[in-house]
């Protein structure tokens, strides 16, 4: 029988509906966000961006499809600060997190409050560390303080408990089962999802503990600087050789106690680390260690050899944490395609820093020289014609009025950053910035990095680092791009030195960050 089902009628009448409707602008569809951010992810440990270290095919599809930011900074190298910069688009002196020490006053001004506000649906899975509770989500997940990789406690909408799992298996799953089965559907959606991986003290998921065994790592050429003229970096405590420790940063947890160090603090801590395991995830984790534990208990290696070994134990299990990411980013890009939200979802991946691979002999950030000043920023929005490399100077400032202006919400005037959606969509950006400002305060504290603040313009850079000193450093980044030579003293740049200082006065009075009194 050629009869119409109820389905087939249904249908037709749409049809017939649409046609005869008078011609009204259908409400444009607003554009999802996903912000993907990892702690202490280095722009060298992504294949996009240096193909010496990994591959890491998940992230670069990111930037394959979309634009790699080649220029891209925070402006305070350090995990809370940072986050408080992205969440206000607005410096530290302006949001009051200077320090991880800080509390966030949750009640300012955040971008994803102004997006609920216009009807999106927000939600935030992962590290937070910002000291106070998340506001403006409809949904929260977050790991306390800096969670952990084993077995991590989560809070979720303020109550806490256990989950037995990897942290960036469970927080991606987290997150998974939000955009599948949390969310209003009918609302655009933006979401942070915050890995605390791979942070210190590196731990791989057991699967991936053998990955890249037989490969050796190059030295960064500045491996075994001598800091001459720079007394910052001198005094630093972040390198490898002297401050990065056997048994907590490179797991040597002798069950003879024979391996012991010179901060049993911190060997405890190690100890409670693997204690968090449960008897299926400890013997593959033994299984691996114990030969190695071995084998340094026998070699008793010391100086450059030493320190070479530490660097390649480092590398390994920093690179595995790394694997394990972009395998799990892969898994969200995943659901994004097969659930049609690629085509409407802005993808962005970035790092609350950049950091050090061995560079000065050093691991860990907060340092305005390139390796963590800079941070690795890839997005993929769909339907625009730009891609390949964006080479603007950009900003954490900038990612809040960025977002806002995708959604269509007007952009404070408070915030200090500059939407970067002209130049996401190809368009001519006139009169771009030209330089960049950086203020770090975290001092005295662990790692001891002085306090500084400076400003880089496409060739050269300035740092005032103060407090406890008094002194200047000036890079010519052209001749010199890994800063081993501080200028400041060489009347060949007088020119050039003056005129930075008055560009860093200029951002200074700019963003309203003179007086350096303000902050004890
Ligand atoms: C912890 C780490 C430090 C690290 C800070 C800040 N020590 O204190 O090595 O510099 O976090 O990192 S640890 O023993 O706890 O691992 S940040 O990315 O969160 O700012
Ligand atoms: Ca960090």
């Amino acid at each position: 029988m050629n009869t119409l089902n109820l389905f087939q009628l249904a249908g037709l009448t749409a049809l017939v509906a649409t046609a005869c409707a008078p011609k009204e602008k259908a409400p444009e569809k607003k554009m999802n966000i996903l912000y993907i951010m990892t702690d202490d992810h280095s722009y060298q440990t992504i294949s996009a961006y240096d193909n010496r270290y990994i591959q890491t095919p998940n992230i670069d599809r990111i930037a394959n499809e979309g634009v790699r930011f080649c220029n891209s900074y925070v402006g305070n190298s350090i995990s809370g600060p940072s986050r408080a910069i992205m969440l206000t688009g607005k410096f530290s002196h302006k949001n009051g997190f200077r320090t991880n020490s800080d509390l966030f006053d949750g009640a300012q001004q955040t971008f994803p409050k102004l997006l609920q506000k216009a009807g999106y649906q927000t939600a935030m899975v992962g590290k937070w560390h910002l000291t106070s509770l998340p506001t403006g989500f409809d949904y929260w997940n977050i790991v306390p303080g800096q969670g952990d990789y084993y077995n991590p406690d989560f809070i979720e909408m303020g109550e806490e408990k256990q989950v037995e799992g990897y942290a960036t298996n469970l927080i991606t799953d987290f997150a998974l089962d939000w955009l599948d089965k949390g969310r209003d559907k009918d609302k655009p959606f933006c979401l942070l999802l915050h890995h605390k991986a791979p942070h210190r003290t590196w731990m791989p998921d057991t699967c991936d503990l053998r990955l890249y065994d037989d490969i050796t790592y190059p030295l960064p050429e500045t491996f075994y600087d001598d800091y001459e003229g720079r007394t910052a970096a001198r005094d630093q405590k972040m390198s490898i050789i002297k401050d990065m420790n056997v048994v907590y940063d490179l797991k040597m947890l002798d069950k003879e106690g024979k391996i012991k160090t010179d901060r049993p603090d911190l060997d405890e801590m190690g100890w409670a680390k693997v204690g968090r395991m449960n008897a299926e995830q400890r013997a593959a984790w033994d299984a691996y260690y114990d030969p190695i534990i071995r084998d340094f208990k026998e070699k008793k290696r010391s100086g450059k050899e030493l320190a070479e070994w530490k660097y390649q134990r480092y590398m390994h299990d920093y690179l595995r944490c790394i694997h394990s990411v972009d395998r799990n980013i892969g898994r969200v890009l995943d659901y994004l395609e097969k659930n049609g939200l690629l085509e409407n979802t802005l993808v962005v991946y970035t790092s609350d820093q950049g950091f050090y691979m061995g560079e000065h002999g050093w691991f860990d950030k907060r340092f305005m020289y390139e390796e963590s000043f800079r941070t690795p920023l890839v997005m993929r929005l769909p339907g625009t014609a730009r891609h390949g490399d964006i080479d603007e100077f950009v900003q954490n400032i900038d990612y809040a009025p960025t977002f806002l202006e995708l959604a269509g919400v007007e952009v404070p005037s408070d915030m200090q950053g500059e939407s970067l959606l002209p130049m996401l969509k190809g368009e001519d950006v006139k009169d771009w910035r030209k330089s960049l400002y950086y203020h770090y305060y975290e001092f005295p504290d662990e790692h001891a990095v002085k306090r500084h603040y400076g400003a880089r313009n496409e060739r050269y850079k300035i740092i005032h680092f103060y407090d406890d000193i008094d002194e200047w450093e000036f890079y010519d980044l052209q001749n010199d791009p890994d800063e081993l030579h501080n200028l400041i003293n060489d009347p060949a740049y007088k020119d050039q030195i003056d005129s930075l200082k008055n560009e860093l006065n200029r951002l200074q009075v700019k963003y309203d960050d003179l007086d350096m009194s303000t902050y004890k």
